[in-house]
């Protein structure tokens, strides 16, 4: 390992190249003349993976060996987004493998653009997953990502006349690079049956599960970088197969047909990445999903513990800290007691000790509609040993609550695991919050609203648990590899130390007005914009000029965040210009992108009218000289990275209270962006940050959203009020961007006039009136661009780095573990 620099794993270019060669020869198996760029990016791949593996070794020796905690984050998704990129910066080998590649006749660029990425997650929640791992590693950590190897990631989105269609994301067809299958590393997950009362050989009365069904869950391992450190953790994934042979012990031979016929085959229970936010939700193999892989990782963290000489059960809470990431993988809480105290026969105080002591849970969401609830019917076919302990967890609970508020009945009725309103369900969240010692929500606002609503009985029982942890992302990714401009600006003027200390970025401050750096700074902002309108040219066939206000909203599609809100305001402009022949307003580029759930409506109409107004827009000469509209079609991470540096204006307009904290609004933020926002999630903090001289802020607060909700909204009310509202309106609806169809809009028209949940036209005339305050800014270019420079200045705060810190520091309780160079 000393020479290391002259062996397979060296990071100079000659050993890089050597690397790509051997893998080309032994790993890839083509002949020399047939070797194309995607050849190149697997061998590449694997080099890195190599190098990466080294660094494992040493982290897992150093961590386990010397009996420290790791964290182990439980997650049912993690959007990974592309891995090579990253890898060779967290490695400090990206210019040693562009030579090496250039020596090998191949370009870095292209063969970056080689990679599928992994899309395992929906969005906002999945994206944060990643970025943790990110800094745990960043941060030498000791760390273990837990989650699902989803065979199709989220949908891929085709744009076809304006709606969205969704083709599956068949991610693994060309093999996947970065993970080693670890088939030795495989536990055995039991599903349906019955509990079994018997007496041991000490003559204890105990229950044991005899699942009528069991499949068979692999890990695949995922090597996780940190960034210039010796430090590499893993992101282990569950696969399911089926066990080796089907004809189980406990089927006679009459189940034994009926049981493969109503089986489902066990591999589907990986298949496929199920929507966040699909209205039908409820399903059977979801609850099978999230049992499988919080039963294997339990199984997988007890049997370190096992292999860990002389180290008992006990010790749980000691060597690992698990977060449960929102309450898709909760059922641990009772999976954890059912291994202690039926398999590992501890009693139940004890039990239940480790594992309040062992799990902490973060919320995401406090849309009612969100929560997580199972029929109780499904719950108890399919885990029935896990509702008995569910009900043993809850009676012992409800006693707690009944010594505390003597005789308050309605408040057992509300904080019981147990629901019973619209027939009996399990209630998931209640679960989470009762087995961990730790609860947190994602920004201040949101933690508060938590403590006061949705969890405000658990509050007042137990205030000590609860705790905000504001987002963040990681800058490695979203402002080093997506803003190459930047980071060299960045570098050139304060040093590189930022990339690890995002508040370093500080130091711009007293740059922000210095003309030199300014005009820097516009060039780079110039350059992104124009790489973007490459990207959105080749992709949908709109030209955007680079000279224009980029004005972008980027994230899953969904009422709460009312893209349509922004969309009236496009209609408005389109409106008052062709009202006016000689009217001018500063030209605006409008970019959206995001994905709706396959089967939400109303999603897919914001969809189809957003591409609607931009083909009547794009294509009106009266119009288009100020007005442009483009969807990107299928956001993902990849064109993240080349939308967030592209943007002067960032869109946070969801309906204050309903977005728990948002991420994007902090990637744009890091690039200089401005946000144009509502008081929700983290929009609170990044105003405070950046000056609220520096953020254009508009729209009723959380309070005044409730209040009005309260008294009775009456939407109608507005566009009565409104005559260019009305106007607005009538244009959807009349057909004016449908080629004369009235029908296609309707529902979206009809939904804001008659229901209009999310106040969007509550909130129409302020979201005006704040944006004509950014048009007034753009007009004077050295104070925006003084703007932008602070808003980067000042985003330090939602460096992923810092959020993970504060989780190590109140939650977890894990230091940094340096490994060895
Ligand atoms: C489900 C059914 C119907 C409508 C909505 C939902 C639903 C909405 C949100 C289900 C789950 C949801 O939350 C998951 C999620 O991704 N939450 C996001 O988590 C991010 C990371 O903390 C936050 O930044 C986002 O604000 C939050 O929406």
């Amino acid at each position: 390992e000393q020479t290391r620099s002259h062996s397979r794993t060296g990071m100079d270019p000659d050993s890089i190249r050597r690397g790509i060669v051997d893998h080309l020869r032994y790993s890839i198996g083509r002949p020399a003349a047939t070797l194309r760029p995607e050849h190149y990016y697997r061998a590449l791949a694997l080099a890195v993976r190599d190098r990466m593996q080294d660094n494992r070794v040493a982290s897992t020796r150093t961590s386990l060996e010397l009996g420290h905690k790791v964290v182990c984050y439980f997650s049912a998704e993690f959007l990974m987004g592309p891995q090579l990129g990253v890898n060779l910066l967290d490695l400090g080998i990206e210019a040693a493998a562009a030579t090496a590649l250039a020596e090998l006749g191949q370009d870095l660029d292209e063969v970056l653009a080689c990679e599928e990425e992994p899309g395992l997650g929906n969005g906002g929640l999945g994206r944060l997953a990643a970025c943790y791992l990110d800094s745990l590693a960043t941060l030498e950590r000791p760390a273990i990502g837990y989650g699902i190897r989803y065979e199709y990631g989220i949908f891929d989105q085709e744009i076809r006349d304006g709606w969205q269609v969704e083709k599956t994301d068949n991610w693994l067809v060309a093999g996947n690079p970065w993970e080693i299958a670890k088939p030795d590393v495989s536990y055995r997950v039991g599903w349906r049956g019955y509990s079994e009362h018997y007496r041991d050989a000490g003559d204890v009365d105990r229950v044991r599960w005899v699942p009528g069904r069991v499949l068979r869950g692999v890990a695949y391992d995922t090597p996780v970088q940190g960034y210039d450190v010796r430090t590499c953790n893993v992101l282990t994934l569950w696969s399911a197969h089926a066990v080796d042979s089907f004809a189980l012990a406990a089927f006679n031979t009459g189940d034994y047909y009926k049981a493969v016929e109503d089986e489902v085959n066990s591999e589907t229970v990986t298949k496929v990445l199920y929507p966040n936010d699909e209205p039908e939700a409820g399903k059977r193999l979801r609850l099978l999903q999230q049992y499988f892989f919080v039963s294997c990782s339990l199984q997988h963290i007890l049997h370190i513990l096992d292999d860990l000489a002389g180290t008992s059960v006990r010790a749980l809470p000691e060597r690992f800290a698990v977060q449960l990431n929102d309450t898709h993988p909760s059922i641990a809480v009772a999976e954890l007691m059912r291994l202690l105290v039926d398999e590992r026969r501890l009693d139940w105080d004890e039990a239940w000790a480790i594992t309040v002591a062992t799990f902490g849970y973060t919320n995401h969401t406090l849309l009612p509609e969100a929560l997580e609830t199972w029929p109780l019917a499904m719950f108890d076919e399919s885990l029935p040993r896990h509702l008995e302990i569910i009900y043993e967890i809850n009676r012992r609970f409800l006693d707690e609550v009944r010594a505390a508020f003597p005789g308050d009945e309605a408040r057992l009725r509300r904080m019981s695991l147990i629901g019973e309103e619209g027939g009996k369900t399990v209630r998931m969240a209640h679960l989470a919050t009762v087995g961990s010692h730790a609860i947190n929500g994602v920004a201040a606002l949101h933690t508060e609203l938590l403590e006061h609503s949705v969890l405000a009985d658990f509050y007042q029982l137990w205030p000590e648990r609860f705790g905000n942890k504001t987002n963040g992302v990681t800058p490695r990714r979203f402002l080093a590899r997506a803003n190459p401009g930047l980071r060299e600006l960045l570098d050139a003027t304060i040093g590189p130390g930022w990339l690890t200390d995002l508040d370093r970025l500080r130091e711009l401050e007293p740059f922000a007005d210095d003309p030199t750096f300014q005009r820097q700074w516009r060039e780079v902002k110039r350059g992104n914009k124009a790489r973007l309108a490459r990207y959105v040219h080749e992709h949908t066939g709109i030209e955007l000029n680079p000279d224009w206000l980029f004005d972008i909203q980027v994230k899953r599609i969904h009422e709460y965040k009312r893209q349509h809100l922004n969309v009236l305001h496009i209609v408005t402009l389109y409106h008052r210009l062709k009202q006016d022949p000689d009217a001018t307003i500063a030209p605006r580029a409008f970019v959206f992108g995001g994905k709706a759930a396959p089967g939400y409506f109303l999603a897919k109409r914001i969809i189809k009218l957003i591409n609607a107004v931009g083909e009547r827009v794009n294509n009106d000469p009266d119009v288009n000289r100020f007005l442009r509209v483009a969807f990107v079609p299928n956001f993902n991470v990849q064109n993240a990275e080349l939308i967030y540096p592209a943007a002067d204006l960032s869109e946070q307009i969801s309906t204050a209270g309903k977005e728990a904290s948002g991420t994007g609004n902090m990637k744009f933020m890091m690039n200089g962006a401005l946000t144009i926002g509502t008081l929700d999630g983290a929009n609170v903090e990044i105003r405070d940050e950046a000056g609220p001289e520096n953020f254009f802020l508009f729209g009723r607060t959380a309070d005044e959203v409730e209040q009005i909700k309260r008294d009775g909204y009456r939407p109608a009310d507005y566009v009565d009020g409104n005559p260019e509202l009305a106007a607005v309106l009538g244009l959807i609806g009349d057909g004016t961007f449908t080629h004369g169809d009235t029908e296609v809009l309707r529902p979206v028209v009809d939904n804001l006039y008659r229901d209009d949940p999310f106040l969007v036209l509550a909130d129409y005339a302020a979201y005006l009136e704040a944006q004509e305050r950014v048009s007034a800014a753009w007009a004077d270019s050295a104070g925006w661009t003084r703007m932008s420079i602070y808003n980067s200045a000042r985003s330090g705060k939602f460096s992923s780095d810092r959020a993970i810190a504060e989780y190590c520091d109140d939650i977890w309780d894990v230091g940094p573990v340096p490994v060895p160079k």
